[in-house]
């Protein structure tokens, strides 16, 4: 039997204002749920947004679908805001070669009011508000900005610091405040694009780093790649240089479990065979599941797995020396990646100055998308 939207308005701000006097509550001080693009949840966002002196928008993992990222470009162009990436996403919630892309948000509070400074209304569509890594003293925004979220994802709703949350479709919901919102144009100056984040630095000697390796790949891969992550201590670069450009385009386990990216892009390949699947993996992750090489290369999952070889855990050493401390566990640049890759059945190659690595990405990568079985590159990179 057909029905008709339903909405459930729950009013939240009776035992969450003493919290909210102090710091916004872990909740929303209220709650919409709709089942579909409802008229008047949407004309209310649009409403809202259209009324902000400098709105801002944060997307995340769940608005990863071909609809939602063309029903944001097109909000965001209607009001002429930045669109930021939320902390940690474990995939893109917005084309991050649009001109209105800022980046990718600061795990922790310090930086998220670093980098949403100014801006009076928070749109956070796909995510939670705000993911978090370490705790930080202090307000997560400043107190005269206001925050909606917007998802289809109940846990995010209820756990989300927010004015108003919608639980609802994202597509549909989101092309409607889109189409509302370009109806009318907002009444202030309007804002220049934000435009991506700079590259970095060039090559500074013979010695491959992670960033040669990421500008290269940012050159040779295509708009349809899927790049699936686990380098923890060069994600942010990886994030910064090599923008998913398609639906899908980014993967990663969110918060750094390892062990995922390995079988995931095999997963990936099997699911989506016309796309190109390249891994970017540190040596240390690719330890956690390598023999999920085994079944790529039994399952013919053409994925090309580039393992930045620094030959240790260097986030974690990073965070010992934080801490004040050393690190109690080894380095290990002892270990042969390429030679564990073969004993599993998998072709693989070392990759050790800048010329190896043109020739590797220029043999590979063009032909990528119909690679008929896995191979490995590992990559050896400074600390
Ligand atoms: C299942 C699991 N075990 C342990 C950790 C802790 N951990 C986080 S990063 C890391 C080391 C990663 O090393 P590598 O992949 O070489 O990347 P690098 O830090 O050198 O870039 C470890 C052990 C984790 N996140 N998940």
């Amino acid at each position: 039997m057909a029905r008709g939207p339903a909405v459930v308005i729950v009013p939240m701000n009776d035992w969450l204002e003493p919290y909210h006097e102090s710091v916004r509550a872990p909740a929303p001080l209220a709650l919409h749920i709709a089942e579909g693009a409802d008229e008047r949840l949407s004309s209310v966002v649009a409403e809202r947004l259209l009324a902000a002196r400098a709105p801002v928008i944060v997307s995340g993992a769940g608005s990863d679908d071909p609809r939602t990222w063309a029903a944001l470009e097109r909000l965001a162009e209607a009001l002429q805001c930045p669109v930021w990436q939320e902390a940690f996403g474990g995939r893109a919630g917005f084309p991050q070669d649009s001109k209105r892309f800022a980046g990718h948000l600061p795990a922790g509070r310090a930086g998220v009011r670093a980098a949403l400074a100014g801006h009076d209304r928070v749109l956070v569509v796909g995510a939670a508000a705000l993911r978090q890594y370490g705790y930080e003293d202090g307000e997560m925004l400043s107190r005269d900005a206001d925050v909606l979220v917007v998802t289809d994802d109940a846990a995010e709703a209820t756990r989300s610091a927010a004015d108003v949350a919608v639980l609802t479709p994202l597509p549909g919901f989101c092309a409607r405040v889109a189409e509302l919102a370009a109806a009318r144009p907002p009444a202030r100056a309007a804002e220049p694009p934000a435009g991506r984040l700079a590259d970095h630095e060039r090559p500074a000697g013979p010695e491959l780093r992670a960033e040669d390796v990421f500008r290269a790949l940012a050159v040779w891969l295509p708009a349809d790649a899927t790049v699936v992550e686990e380098s923890p201590s060069t994600r942010s670069q990886l994030q910064d240089m090599v923008p998913a450009r398609s639906p899908l385009g980014f993967l990663s386990a969110a918060m750094g479990g390892l062990g995922f990216a390995m079988p995931a892009a095999m997963g990936l390949k099997l699911a989506c065979p016309g796309r190109p699947v390249v891994a970017v993996i540190g040596d240390g992750s690719s330890l956690y599941a390598c023999q999920s090489l085994w079944s790529a290369q039994r399952y013919a999952a053409g994925v090309l797995y580039i393992v930045l070889s620094n030959g240790g855990y260097a986030i974690m050493d990073r965070l010992a020396a934080q801490a004040g401390g050393r690190a109690p566990w080894p380095s290990f640049s002892d270990i042969d990646i390429a030679g564990l890759a073969r004993s599993f059945g998998c072709r693989a190659l070392d990759v050790r100055t800048h010329d190896e690595l043109a020739r590797a990405f220029g043999d590979t990568i063009p032909p990528l998308a119909s690679l008929g079985e896995p191979l490995l590159m590992n990559v050896v990179v400074a600390r």
